[in-house]
C-alpha cells in the first residue's frame, strides 16, 4: 500500500511536467484526487480496512504524501495563473474611452451667446417665471380683458386658476422689473415662452424668446435699430440685411416687425421662410407710455425702446435648420449634431 501511494506521487509529478494549461490540471486533478473517483482518493479509502498494525505506520505516509500531492498541484496552479497574466497583453499607450458627456443645446447655445453680446453693451441679464398672472402677461402690457391683442398670442391657461397663464411672451417682465427700478435701464430676459398654437416648419407651441429693453432720457429708434443689427450680425456671422415693417403690439408705439433674409435658401424662397426670402425675427418699438404708467414712472420723463427676438428662429437661421419643431423633438441624431 505504501509503495502504491508513493508510486501515485511519481506519476502525478511526472503528469504534472507535461500540463501547460489549465484543462489538462483540472483533468489531472480528477484523475488522482477527485473526490468520487480519483485514484489517490480510492486507495486512501482502503486504509481504514488494514490490520491495525500496519493502519499506524500506512497512515502515516499517506498523510504526508497526500499532503505534498496537494502542495505539487497548488504550486502548480499557481504557475499557471502567473503565465496567463504574462500573456495578456495590455497597450498603454492606446486612447482611453472616455465617459459619455452631454452637451449644451443648440437654442441655449445661442442664448448664452446672445446673453454675451448684450453683455458687452452694457446689458444685466433677469429671469422670470413661466407661469405668470394675466397683469403682467396681458394688462400692464396694455392689453385689457376684452382686447382682440388677446387672440394673437393664444393662450394656455391654467384650470381652475383664471388669472393665471403659462406665459405667451416674454415680455412679461417689462413692468415687473420696471416696478423695481429706477431708469437708467438695459436689461436682457431669455426665457421659454408657450402658445396654444398650431405647429408648422417655423411655429411650435413653445419656443423661446429673448426680451430687451432700454428705457432712459432720449432713447431713440436709431438705438434700438443699431443694438438689434449689432446682435444679429454678430450672432450670425455676418453682416446681415434686415428689414423694418410696421408691426402692432399695444405695448410700443410706433411698433415694427424685423425680419432677417432667410439665410437657409439665401433670400430664394424655402419652407424656413414659406417661401417668401425673409424670417420674422424680432417684434420691436418705442415703449407705450401706458406701460410706463403701469410701472409707475413719472409721466413724460422717460423713453425707451423694446423688442423681443425668436431665439428659436434665430438658431434655426444660425444652423440651417429647416424645421423648428426638430429643437423639442428630444431626438439625439438630430442633437447630437451641435
Ligand atoms: C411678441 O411676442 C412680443 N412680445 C415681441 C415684442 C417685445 C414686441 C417687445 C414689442 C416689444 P411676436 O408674437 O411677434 O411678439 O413674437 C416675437 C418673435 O417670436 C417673432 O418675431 C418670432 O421670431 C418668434 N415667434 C413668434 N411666434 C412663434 C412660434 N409660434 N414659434 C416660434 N417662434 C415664434
Amino acid at each position: 500500500m505504501k509503495d502504491k501511494i508513493l508510486q501515485i506521487k511519481q506519476e502525478i509529478q511526472q503528469a504534472l511536467a507535461q500540463v501547460n494549461d489549465a484543462k489538462s490540471l483540472e483533468e489531472l486533478k480528477i484523475k488522482y484526487v477527485g473526490r468520487k473517483d480519483g485514484k489517490l482518493t480510492n486507495l486512501l479509502k482502503k486504509i481504514k480496512d488494514l490490520p491495525v498494525e500496519q493502519k499506524k505506520e500506512v497512515g502515516s505516509v499517506a498523510n504526508q504524501t497526500r499532503a505534498e500531492i496537494f502542495s505539487m498541484l497548488e504550486i502548480a496552479q499557481k504557475k499557471l495563473g502567473a503565465k496567463k497574466e504574462e500573456n495578456t497583453f495590455f497597450d498603454v499607450t492606446l486612447p482611453g474611452q472616455g465617459d459619455p458627456s452631454g452637451h449644451v443645446h443648440p437654442i441655449t447655445q445661442v442664448r448664452l451667446q446672445a446673453e454675451e453680446i448684450f453683455k458687452t453693451m452694457g446689458f444685466a441679464i433677469h429671469e422670470g417665471n413661466e407661469l405668470v398672472s394675466d397683469f403682467y402677461n396681458f394688462e400692464s402690457l396694455n392689453i385689457p380683458k376684452d382686447h382682440p391683442a388677446r387672440d394673437t398670442q393664444d393662450t394656455f391657461f391654467i384650470k381652475n386658476q383664471p388669472n393665471m397663464a403659462m406665459r405667451t411672451h416674454t415680455s412679461t417682465m417689462q413692468v415687473k422689473i420696471m416696478e423695481n427700478h429706477t431708469p437708467p435701464l438695459k436689461i436682457i430676459v431669455p426665457g421659454r415662452v408657450f402658445r396654444n398654437e398650431a405647429t408648422d416648419a417655423s411655429h411650435e407651441f413653445t419656443f423661446h424668446q429673448l426680451e430687451g429693453f432700454v428705457v432712459d432720457e432720449n432713447i431713440s429708434i436709431a438705438h434700438l435699430i443699431w443694438t438689434l443689427k449689432k446682435l444679429l450680425s454678430a450672432i450670425l456671422n455676418r453682416d446681415l440685411e434686415v428689414r423694418l415693417r410696421p408691426g402692432y403690439f399695444p405695448f410700443v408705439e410706433p411698433g415694427f416687425e424685423m425680419d432677417c433674409s432667410c439665410l437657409n435658401c439665401g433670400g430664394k424662397g424655402c419652407g424656413a421662410c414659406k417661401q417668401s426670402g425673409w424670417v420674422e425675427m424680432i417684434g420691436c418699438g418705442m415703449i407705450h407710455p401706458k406701460v410706463f404708467e403701469h410701472a409707475g414712472y413719472p409721466k413724460g420723463k422717460y423713453t425707451g425702446f423694446a423688442f423681443g427676438i425668436g431665439l428659436s428662429r434665430l438658431a434655426m437661421m444660425k444652423y440651417k435648420i429647416t424645421d423648428i419643431r426638430s429643437f423639442m423633438s428630444g431626438d439625439l441624431r438630430f442633437l447630437k449634431q451641435f
